[in-house]
């Protein structure tokens, strides 16, 4: 982000573009107001015209948006377009055109060769020396993993890359803030500065789930190291802000590998990494892991990501599974609300949580062993409840759970489609509102009508995404 302003001459093209295209008198609000919706639709994922609803909300997510990307860049955080505010909209980024995902760093500065060195110009009291030294090597390694480029440490003397924590004034004309904020900058490739990567030495460094993980962020400002720009992407590394993800596990996201190689091209390594894909709401071919109300509202569970949708607002968010609930296993694969005892439980294998709002309940996970279930049973696909029944689907059955007597009961389980006729192949999410129950199988759902006992609706899934055409 900061990289451009190494570059001189692009500030210049910039000026005299203004120069060269006066702005005209009448350069009317409605030009600006339309000019601020696309960069907040590009950069902040505002939902674009037709799929935000006509309300008054309408202008308060506009505002909200408004004031996060005021504050990502430091301006004074108003929620109205100020002059300060459409100025920095109009900077180079703007001018990039977006794939939709990830950005290069305008001008497209990379690095000539490919055998990197980077140096540790000092460390944080936060962690030990060697608990710094992993984090940075691991966050290259993301990035080496996926593209010709290799990175060595060096203790001294020149480095390609230099690594520094340092506070407020640090002297590159971009003082640090304080405790949260901005995390860290880095350079866009190049000589000197070029490349290096700043740390505000004033947050909290952390190896763990607490804010901040420095493995993460080191991970994020190395993309800018090497030539990227922040993208759109929210499952992306190289998004604008922060979120944890287990650091054990993660691998570069595809977006960043897509990013990283259309720089320098693939990577001649032997293990190719394979990137999560950001799952896309419209996609046509796109499936539920699990469903559930959560008091009031829709939640969607896919891969390391949950959708959730408000009850009347109908306005849809996709988030991390791990950013609300950091000790929660990826792939949820079943969820039900018990609305007598206002807990959501959520299934993966043979384990389940608790969820109190969206709070986990202590003692979980527990066994599903102690809903009844055989050990045969490795993993439910669906689970709902009504009534005080709880209904769990497996393969081409379902068994039915009494929540008073907290027993599995007698005869079960029972053929799906003998009991619900309409449903042929597996279920993968289910549901329930008002009367219904709301299968998810494959890209489509099925609403099956309680009282008439039968399905009386075959739809697209992602119609309950906002997704009118896909
Ligand atoms: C930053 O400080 C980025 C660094 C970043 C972004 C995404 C992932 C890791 C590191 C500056 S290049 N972003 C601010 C941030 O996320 C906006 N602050 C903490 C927060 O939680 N908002
Ligand atoms: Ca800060
Ligand atoms: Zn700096
Ligand atoms: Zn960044």
């Amino acid at each position: 982000m900061l990289g451009w302003k190494t570059f001189p001459f692009l500030f210049l093209l910039h000026m005299q573009l203004t120069k060269a295209f006066p702005v005209p008198s009448e350069y009317s609000e409605e030009k600006n107001a339309k000019m601020v919706q696309n960069y907040l639709e590009k950069f902040y994922q505002l939902p674009t015209d037709q799929n935000r609803s006509a309300r008054k909300n309408n202008s308060s997510i506009i505002v909200e948006k408004l004031k996060e990307m005021q504050r990502f860049f430091g301006l004074k955080v108003t929620g109205k377009p100020s002059a300060e505010t459409l100025e920095m909209m109009e900077k180079p980024r703007c001018g990039v055109p977006d794939s939709g995902d990830f950005m290069l760093t305008p001008g497209n500065p990379k690095w000539k060769h490919t055998e990197l060195t980077y140096r540790i110009i000092n460390y944080t009291p936060q962690l030990s020396q060697a608990a710094v030294e992993t984090a940075i090597e691991k966050a290259f390694q993301l990035w080496s993993a996926a593209s010709p480029l290799t990175f060595t440490r060096v203790s001294q003397g020149e480095a390609d890359i230099n690594i520094v924590f340092a506070q407020r004034d640090h002297g590159d004309n971009s003082p640090f803030d304080g405790p949260n904020g901005i995390l860290a900058h880095a350079f866009q490739p190049g000589q000197g500065i070029g490349g290096d990567a700043h740390f505000d030495a004033e947050e909290t460094w952390t190896q763990n789930s607490r804010n901040y993980n420095l493995f993460l962020v080191a991970a994020h400002e190395f993309g800018h190291s090497l030539g990227l720009s922040h993208s759109s992407d929210p499952g992306a590394l190289m998004y604008p802000t922060y979120a944890f993800r287990e650091p054990s596990t993660y691998s570069l996201p595809q977006d960043d590998i897509n990013g990283i190689q259309a720089i320098y091209g693939p990577s001649n390594k032997p293990i190719q990494p394979t990137g999560q894909t950001t799952p896309t709401a419209c996609d046509p071919r796109l499936t539920f892991d699990a469903a559930t109300t959560l008091r009031g509202e829709i939640v969607f569970f896919k891969d390391k990501y949950f959708w959730r949708r408000h009850p009347q607002l109908r306005q849809v968010e996709l988030n991390f599974i791990s950013l609300f609930w950091p000790s929660l296993p990826n792939g949820i694969q079943a969820a039900y609300e018990d609305f007598d005892r206002d807990l959501v439980f959520l299934f993966k294998g043979n384990r389940y949580w608790a969820l109190s709002g969206y709070d986990i309940l202590q003692g979980y996970p527990r066994s599903i062993a102690n809903y009844g279930f055989p050990s045969t049973v490795k993993a439910i696909d669906a689970a709902v409840s009504y009534r005080r029944k709880t209904y769990f689907f497996i393969n081409d059955q379902f068994w039915r759970y009494d929540n008073e007597r907290r027993s599995m009961e007698p005869g079960y389980p029972k053929s799906i489609s003998s009991t619900f006729p309409g449903l042929e192949s597996r279920i993968d999410a289910v549901f329930q509102q008002d009367y219904f129950f709301l299968f998810f199988s494959g890209p489509r759902y099925y609403a099956f009508n309680l009282i008439a006992h039968r399905v009386t609706r075959v739809a697209r899934s992602n119609l309950w995404l906002n997704c009118r055409y896909s």
